[in-house]
């Protein structure tokens, strides 16, 4: 199935339920955003640095109209046992409206992203899996923001803008400090393309990826992370403490030769997460040109780096994502692995040879039974379907293969 009917499907499938749920009416807009893998540049988002994600075939899609009144109801289809399926509430008048307690955390986002609004009617059904670390909730508030806009004439900001707002909305209502990397690339991501980000002055540029003999493998280690309860706040705060001892605005304006001096100011702790995140700048701007060059053999050995250093510097990795990265390492034709996303459980992101792929899911689903501490990865690799996706949005030549 081609990206282009699985978002049909899913578009159809949001306005039957909009009809059954809200008998009478019709959706007058509809939206679309997606989830992303980011294929290196971990943690340096919230450092100004440079990020290389990717949309996906994964999307949340929303569709409604304007009610009579100012009552918002949105039933979501998403996957999410912990959050009501169904929740209303007054639409806000202002910024500062106050919702009702107990409202779910995707209403907030609701909320942080509304101008003034009407009542209105919507229904949200996502393929991107809830804390798997591609992005659900840059998704949830990128569609609610192109909704609104629909829903509510006034100006059509620009990408940045609306990205912005989206962050926002994450920081104030969801908790979670986040770096702008996710709400970017679900604005301004096209299919089969890496987007360049450069998180200080957000230009971003559109890798092509133009080989047709790569596949990017996506699989997911059934462990779900919660951003906000995570230590992803204190990475935060001990890389603001190594720019400071540094002198410097951000660990972007931090050099390799710093770290020697670094070293004598601050923690072994704070030392290390400073080493990945300098590295890490670096890394992802190599592994750009690699992309840019068609050096596949750079680009993997540049991801496996990456990992190790999450693993070991950042510590963001987990047993379940270690283990992932080191089975798919083993096969022949992959070019390299690494933990996607914030870390704390969630995929990994693989690249590997087309003719590969086979043959490395196998390893992985065979080779990971035989571990007993990874419960949620062996039931997730049991009940495994990959959906492979080539032809995404006509010229697409990277099939995408979700391993979930
Ligand atoms: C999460 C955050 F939301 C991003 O901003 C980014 O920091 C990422 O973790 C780590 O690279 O997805």
């Amino acid at each position: 199935m081609s990206d282009r009917q699985m978002l049909t499907g899913l578009l159809d499938e949001a306005k039957r339920a909009f009809t059954a749920h809200f008998p009478g009416s019709q959706p007058t807009v509809a939206v679309a955003a997606p989830g992303r893998v980011n294929l290196i540049g971990e943690h340096t988002d919230y450092n100004e640095g440079f990020v290389l994600p990717m949309a996906l075939p994964l999307v949340t899609v929303m569709v409604g109209s304007p009610s009579d009144g100012s009552t918002i109801e949105v039933k979501t289809l998403a996957e999410d046992a912990d959050e009501p399926r169904d929740v209303t509430f007054t639409a806000p008048s202002g910024p500062e409206t106050k919702l009702n307690p107990g409202s779910p955390r995707w209403a907030k986002l609701h909320k942080g992203i509304a101008r003034p609004v009407p009542g209105f009617h919507a229904v949200v059904v996502s393929t991107v899996p809830l804390g798997g670390g591609l992005s659900s909730s840059a998704a949830l508030e990128v569609a609610t923001y192109k909704f609104l806009e629909q829903l509510v004439p006034g100006p059509i900001r620009g990408t940045v803008e609306a990205a912005m707002i989206c962050q926002r909305a994450e920081h104030t209502f969801a908790g979670v400090p986040c770096g702008i990397m996710d709400q970017m690339v679900s604005l301004a991501g096209c299919a089969q393309q890496a987007v360049l980000l450069d998180c200080r002055s957000l230009e971003f540029e559109l890798v092509p990826m133009k080989e047709s003999n790569v596949v990017v493998l996506i699989t997911d280690s059934g462990v779900r992370h919660e951003l906000a309860s995570s230590e992803y706040g204190v990475r935060q705060q001990e890389c603001q403490v190594a720019a400071k001892a540094l002198g410097l605005p951000s660990l972007r304006e931090a050099k390799q030769d710093d770290l020697q001096e670094l070293r004598r100011h601050v923690s072994d702790v704070v030392f290390r997460r400073a080493r990945h995140v300098i590295g890490e700048i670096a890394r992802t701007t190599q592994a750009a040109h690699a992309l840019k060059t068609g050096d596949f053999g750079a680009f993997g050995k540049l991801m496996l780096e990456s990992h190790a250093s999450l693993r070991c510097d950042y510590e963001v990795s987990s047993p379940e994502l270690d283990q992932l990265v080191e089975l798919a390492k083993a096969v022949p034709g992959v070019y390299g692995s690494r933990l996607t996303g914030g870390g704390f459980g969630g995929c990994t992101v693989t690249l590997l040879e087309a003719s590969a792929t086979t043959g490395a899911i196998n390893h992985l689903q065979v080779r990971a039974r035989t571990y007993t501490s990874v419960g949620a990865l062996i039931h997730q690799l049991n009940s495994a379907t990959h959906k492979e996706t080539t032809g995404s949005f006509e010229e697409s030549t990277i099939p995408i293969i979700l391993l979930c």
